[in-house]
């Protein structure tokens, strides 16, 4: 692979789906319309989409033809037994209740696990996960290495959690009133960073003493386990379903988004080891998802999942992956552009404190820089700042220390060509940096606010 200049497609294009690049006056105004929110441009207003990986990505013809034998029986569907057989083959757990995706999954971890007054420890925030301890009474505690809340910090494990923070948090609240961690692999909030194997066995070992459950976010734990195959002494010769085996083995259970690791646009899951658990989780998902054979998701989808969790385990799709994502972020180096380092699995982050250091984070200098690669280019980004972090129980801003704009890359959806368009549009905003204001609210929502507020600049 060593003579190429980047590492090629593993896949061939099948099926196209025409884009249209909108003018730099329809952009101006398509941004305006959507109150500086790239989550309220209309699909058809963006040239190169990487508001996110999650559903975003392009089904195999193996997936595809997986939807043409859907069982939609409303119960018992046989999907359902072949999504129940690659979780337990893949990851090991041994009960599957699927939700409608990654967030369904969260609502019901939270209700069964947590009692009012809880504390959750996780490796960094991520926003649903939080919303939904929070709306189930607890408070989400940050264990995360202070590494990861540096984006120049080259650590390669900045997913891992601080054994430290860990163990003063249970000294301090107790273990009673710490349901279980939430170990996310990898960390999307610090920039798609992973957890090291090494710092997998050691939390488990902690908690094993308090008797505190591990709740993995599965949501990227393939990507997570080929930077482990890549970075980690003594794994570089193990199989990626190997390497899975081992890190939810430190675990009692996980949640997962379909959409992202399991290569579909819809679904997800609930999964662990306890009964008693799996007996309480199956008494809601009636409630919120539908028939514990089915939890919100069609038998076709469940089907197109269960083969995309396979294919996502993958070594040589895994491989091209990671390093796409690189040549995006390792461009942008060279170009001088401010980035997140080490290169995260699903997206490179770019540093907005960097760009726009003259606007103060109350003025959202990321939801700015993400509203103007948009109109330099037609690319479509997200904000990781200040307005994803919300506001706290006092109503006040919450500050987090990385102020990042995500170009998050679809699987098997974009070539090396589109990524080159992408560093132009990223250059042309840098170029332009000292020209650029903040912003205020116009709208903003309680819960969430970053899917719907909106902003006008600060004149
Ligand atoms: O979007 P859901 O409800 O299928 O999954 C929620 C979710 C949980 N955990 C993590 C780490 C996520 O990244 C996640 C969703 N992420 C989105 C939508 C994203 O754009 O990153």
């Amino acid at each position: 692979m060593d003579s190429y200049k980047y590492r090629p497609e593993p896949y061939r294009i099948k099926m196209v789906e025409p884009l249209v690049i909108p003018t730099r006056a329809q952009r101006e105004e398509a941004i305006k319309r959507a109150g500086y929110n790239t989550f309220l441009l209309s699909s058809e207003d963006v040239y190169i989409d990487l508001l996110t990986d999650s559903g975003t990505n392009a089904m195999s013809d193996n997936q595809w033809a997986g939807l043409m034998l859907g069982d939609e029986a409303y119960a018992g569907s046989k999907n359902f037994k072949h999504l129940e057989e690659a979780v337990r083959d893949l990851y090991g757990f041994k009960y599957v209740v699927p939700t409608h995706q990654g967030r369904g999954a969260e609502n019901i971890l939270s209700k069964i696990m947590i009692k009012p007054g809880d504390i959750v420890p996780g490796n960094m925030y991520f926003t649903t996960t939080r919303a939904h301890q929070e709306l189930a009474g607890a408070t989400f505690r940050d264990v995360i290495v202070d590494e990861a809340h540096d984006p120049d910090n080259e650590h390669p494990f900045k997913g891992n959690v601080d054994l430290n923070k860990l163990q003063a948090l249970i000294d301090e609240v107790g273990p009673e009133r710490i349901p279980y961690v939430c170990m996310a692999v990898t960390v999307n909030m610090a920039g798609g960073q992973p957890v090291s194997m090494e710092n997998l066995r050691a939390v488990r070992e902690l908690t094993s003493r308090y008797g505190i459950k591990v709740m993995f976010d599965a949501t990227r734990c393939a990507e997570n386990a080929c930077f482990i195959k890549h970075r980690e002494p003594g794994y570089k010769d193990k199989g990626i379903r190997e390497i899975l085996r081992e890190m939810f083995s430190y675990g009692d259970g996980c949640t997962m988004s379909g959409k992202k690791d399991g290569i579909v646009n819809i679904g997800g899951f609930l999964a662990m080891n306890d009964h008693e658990l799996y007996q309480k989780a199956t008494a809601l998902v009636v409630v919120y998802e539908g028939m514990p054979s089915y939890g919100g998701m069609a038998g076709r989808d469940m089907e197109g999942l269960a083969r995309g969790l396979y294919e996502a385990a993958d070594y040589g799709y895994l491989a091209h992956r990671l390093d796409q994502v690189k040549y995006l972020g390792d461009r942008l180096i060279e170009a001088g552009i401010p980035v997140v380092r080490p290169i995260g699995g699903h997206a490179v982050f770019l540093n907005a404190r960097k760009f726009y250091p003259h606007i103060p984070q109350d003025q959202f200098p990321a939801q700015m820089l993400a509203a103007q690669i948009y109109i330099e280019s037609g690319v479509r980004s997200m904000e990781r700042g200040i307005v994803s972090a919300g506001r706290d129980e006092h109503g006040n801003n919450r500050h987090p220390k990385l102020e990042l704009v995500r170009l998050t890359i679809p699987r098997r959806v974009y070539t090396y060509a589109h990524l080159d368009v992408v560093v132009d549009g990223v250059k042309a905003a840098w170029e332009n940096r000292n020209n650029v204001k903040g912003l205020r609210f116009v709208y903003e929502p309680p819960v969430l606010r970053f899917f719907t507020s909106r902003f006008e600049p600060i004149e």
